[in-house]
């Protein structure tokens, strides 16, 4: 049965989840500065308090734990003179520099070096704290963390932005030039891994004891230069400078094992010994995450592969240079680079062996650590609840079991038992292509162990289900975590599933499709309780305080203080100013002033001069057919066809519009490079007609990245989201989009609907089919030739007449709308999508009722923090509570 043909042949209703409140988590924040507290506790007493304080299980806060708290607000004073000589110290001490030949780079090194002597303090205190009380962590395992900056968001956490700049403009530097020397950590390629970066954001800011794992990769996700057109790849040697935001921890490191063979032991039924000459290093480097507003400081552990031992001397003295140091080489190529590709599987080798070292690496720490509380193996659940960002970690599942089994000697019901409560496990994507499947053969030549228990784990499933459907054999073979092809896979998505006590998808109407497609005979098996839907959310620390300061500065302003930083349902207060013409001016004003920000990003990015005034209309994401940046730009070329035809006079009347695209392109996804080409051709001819002037400009922004999400997200009038209904999982960058003000145009897809439900119809525009029209539509397409309205060959026509160069060239494209079936049914949807712009443009041109819109949008969007996401998680998946440490307001 082909399982990724069937994802769409079932009816989806769309989603009816409901606004939910989250709890008042976090108490306000303060304005005002707080007074240097005294430290109170020696390092001697404290370390006495650690020996011999409160129990692990308690959570009252004793004497000894107030005190402790006190220490933890011990920390560096926070006068100029303090900062001036902490950033003096690196300067010189750090980096060898005196403040006389100090550049800006330098400035930024030595203060950042500064600050993050202040979060490994706390992180410190944090960690210590956690332990000594025996909070249950949770531990998020992503093989991406799209981190983009730390300095400005780590100065806004710690209340130290004004202090650091007014210490560097004493010495002749602007701090937002001193922010811009930072380049982005892009340890993930889009959605995925910036939504691991805001929940581990959410899990400092609201004190839940919670750690993130991941891979320290060399060369992050690449950097895209746009040459004639064409997305060209260089890599990302993002290590090359110091990165203060880092910890590195030799001291923990790591043996990861490959290939070998196995050793049964005689003695214990189950228990393998696993005999391999094949191991690496893994080594921690922590990266601390501030928390806004509190003295909890978060941390990501990411392992880098070292090389140390696989420096061969014996070659070396017998003249093989090459061959001496090639152990190191293919140790280091484990952690060297991110893999592009988003929502898409390689399937390589490579990739299967990163997966184990990551894997591997965090299961041993979590084990150690939890060992080290002297508890049983069989409590490990009441201390550690592991998260599986997709299916990516699913190797954490067997190893938890070799472990358990063949280094602490548990029998294996006592193993599941301990390493299903562990885990729980997020699906990401619907997408066919994106499903890891691992053949049988490579894995059992890496991993023969976890093959082994693999095999286990799937028989002794397998007999579950034959109990409990006896006879039914179509049912084994569809739930079975081995796929009976040629040759046999290991379905990963499966075997999260059965190694989990929950599994959530990341938006209702997502949560919904895959019970009934994916996982639909694991809802018969498993029972539907064990399925449950997660709404992503975003960080409101990045994706309005840091990014929107004008806009922000409004809120705290109608708010009363800066309280809804940590808690967004405070926004609800601007409702009441939705209808205040001097308040909607200010508003406008903000809006306007980020536009005038991306305008002068434009012009230094990409050379083209456009106009702030024009309405500014945004696609910005990974570039995906199933997203399809290709009916945007037909749209785009359809109406320049239209304006071609068009008086001066009538074009005068035209509302001005800049369309502005931004995304990289998986490497090898030559038809979404094709679309980036495409619109950089459109952008020529367009931007450099004379007739056109304003009227229409067409911008591909280079290199998307996070800091580029920060000048682009808060300056828009509209954003698309114009996914194929149904294909787009949730969707962040949405909530982003419309948290800053901005209104949606976007298809009935991912959490386009729940922030439809929040906001109201209308605040948003929707086209396009429904997701249970899908299947339909593309059977009809399979066997019928599409037929294109007036509109769509309008836009064939003009490319085809060669206006945007050699026809030839998009020629691919067009073809896969007309020969190629239409998947993602372009041709099904472009009339309601021309027919939501012009409803777009005429709410536009009501100026009062657009801003009041764009008002109310941002006062409804509390449900979209990734705070209410964390603390649902907390609740419901991994329960686990806040444990504040050393109050909040320091
Ligand atoms: C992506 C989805 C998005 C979703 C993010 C975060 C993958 C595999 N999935 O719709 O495409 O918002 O995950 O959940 O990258």
């Amino acid at each position: 049965m082909d399982r990724g043909g069937s994802y769409f042949s079932t009816t989806i209703p769309l989603s009816t989840v409901k606004a939910t409140t989250p709890g008042a988590h976090e108490p306000d924040v303060p304005d005002v500065k707080p007074t240097p507290l005294k430290r109170v506790v020696s390092g001697a007493a404290l370390k006495e308090l650690l020996a011999g304080g409160p129990s692990s299980q308690a959570k009252t806060p004793t004497k000894e734990d107030t005190e402790f708290r006190a220490y933890a607000h011990s920390e560096i004073a926070r006068d100029a003179a303090t900062i001036k000589n902490s950033v003096v110290m690196h300067l010189t001490a750090t980096f060898l520099r005196t403040p006389d030949s100090m550049d800006s780079g330098h400035a930024y090194l030595a203060s950042a070096f500064s600050v993050r002597d202040r979060l490994l303090q706390r992180w410190n205190l944090t960690n210590e704290y956690h332990d000594k009380i025996g909070a249950k962590r949770v531990y998020y395992m992503s093989l991406e963390f799209l981190v983009g900056r730390t300095f400005d968001n780590a100065l806004l956490a710690l209340q130290l932005r004004d202090e650091y700049a007014g210490v560097l403009g004493d010495v002749g530097f602007c701090l937002e030039d001193i922010i811009d020397e930072e380049r982005d950590a892009a340890l993930g390629n889009g959605g995925l891994g910036r939504l691991a970066a805001c929940y581990v954001d959410s899990l400092a800011c609201m004190n839940y004891p919670g750690w993130g794992y991941g891979l320290r990769y060399r060369y992050g996700m690449f950097q895209q230069q746009i040459i004639n057109g064409y997305q060209v790849e260089a890599p990302d040697c993002w290590l090359d400078s110091p990165n203060p935001w880092e910890f590195p921890r030799p001291d923990v490191t790591y043996p990861v094992k490959f290939y070998g063979h196995l050793e049964r032991d005689a003695a214990v039924p189950n228990r393998f010994k696993w005999v391999s000459d094949v191991v690496y290093d893994a080594m921690a480097f922590d990266m601390p995450v501030p928390g806004y507003g509190t003295a909890n400081v978060g941390n990501v552990r990411l392992w880098s592969c070292k090389t140390n031992g696989l420096f061969d001397l014996n070659k070396f003295n017998a003249g093989d240079y090459q061959g001496a140091t090639g152990g190191q080489v293919a140790a280091q190529m484990l952690t060297n680079v991110l893999y592009p590709n988003d929502n898409t599987n390689g399937g390589k080798e490579l990739r299967l062996r990163q997966e184990y070292l990551f894997c591997s690496a965090t299961l041993q720490d979590i084990v150690a650590r939890f060992k080290r509380t002297g508890r049983p193996l069989a409590d490990l659940p009441d201390m550690a609840a592991i998260q599986l960002n997709d299916t990516h970690p699913t190797l954490g599942i067997p190893e938890l079991m070799r472990i358990l089994i063949d280094d602490e000697g548990l029998e294996w019901d006592a193993a599941w038992g301990i390493t299903t409560r562990t885990f729980a496990f997020t699906n990401h994507t619907v997408l066919p292509e994106a499903m890891e499947k691992w053949p049988v053969p490579m894995m059992d030549r890496i991993l023969p162990r976890h093959m082994g228990i693999i095999y286990d784990i799937n028989m002794f499933f397998l007999q579950r289900v034959e109990k409990q459907f006896p006879g039914d054999r179509e049912l084994l073979r569809n739930v079975s975590v081995i796929e009976e092809s040629n040759p046999q896979q290991v379905r990963m998505a499966f075997l999260a599933c059965v190694g989990s006590h929950r599994v959530n998808g990341v938006a209702a109407i997502h949560s919904d499709i895959i019970k009934q497609t994916i996982f639909h005979d694991f809802v018969r098996v498993l029972g539907e309780d064990k399925f449950t839907n997660k709404t992503n959310g975003v960080a409101p620390r990045r994706w309005m305080n840091e990014c929107n300061p004008e806009m922000s500065a409004l809120i705290t302003e109608v708010v009363g203080d800066r309280s809804w930083v940590t808690d967004l349902t405070k926004v609800r207060a601007l409702e009441g100013r939705a209808g205040d013409s001097e308040f909607c001016r200010r508003w406008w004003a903000a809006k306007q002033s980020n536009k005038r920000r991306l305008a002068e990003y434009i012009l230094a990015t990409t050379g083209i001069r456009v106009s702030p005034d024009a309405l500014f209309d945004v696609q910005a994401k990974r570039i995906h057919e199933y997203k399809r940046q290709l009916m945007n730009i037909l749209g785009v070329i359809y109406r320049y066809h239209r304006l071609k035809q068009m008086s001066a006079a009538e074009r005068a009347q035209e509302l001005p519009r800049v369309v502005v695209f931004a995304g990289k392109a998986a490497a090898g996804y030559w038809v979404a490079k094709q679309a980036i080409k495409l619109i950089n051709a459109v952008a020529e001819v367009v931007n450099s007609d004379a007739e056109i002037g304003d009227v229409l400009k067409v911008v591909f922004i280079p290199d998307y990245s996070v800091t580029a999400a920060e000048h682009i997200v808060p300056a828009s009038d509209i954003s698309q989201h114009i996914s194929t209904a149904g294909t787009e999982a949730s969707g962040t960058s949405n909530m982003k989009f419309v948290l800053n003000g901005g209104i949606i145009l976007g298809t009935v897809d991912g959490a386009n609907i729940e922030i439809g439900e929040e906001i109201g119809d209308e605040q948003i525009f929707f086209f396009g089919c429904l997701a249970h029209e899908v299947a339909d539509f593309r059977h009809y397409l399979r066997f019928h030739e599409p037929k294109p309205d007036a509109a769509l060959q309008a836009a064939f026509d003009m490319i085809q007449r060669n206006t945007f160069g050699d026809a030839h060239t998009f020629q691919p494209l067009i073809d896969s709308i007309l020969r190629g079936g239409d998947v993602y049914l372009l041709s099904v949807d472009f009339p309601s999508y021309i027919e939501a712009h012009k409803a777009v443009e005429a709410a536009y041109r009501q100026h009062d009722d657009w801003v009041t819109k764009s008002i109310l949008s941002v006062a409804r969007m509390a449900k979209f923090s990734s705070d209410r996401a964390i603390q649902e998680y907390a609740e419901e998946i991994w329960n686990i509570e806040p444990v504040p440490v050393g109050g909040h307001a320091v």
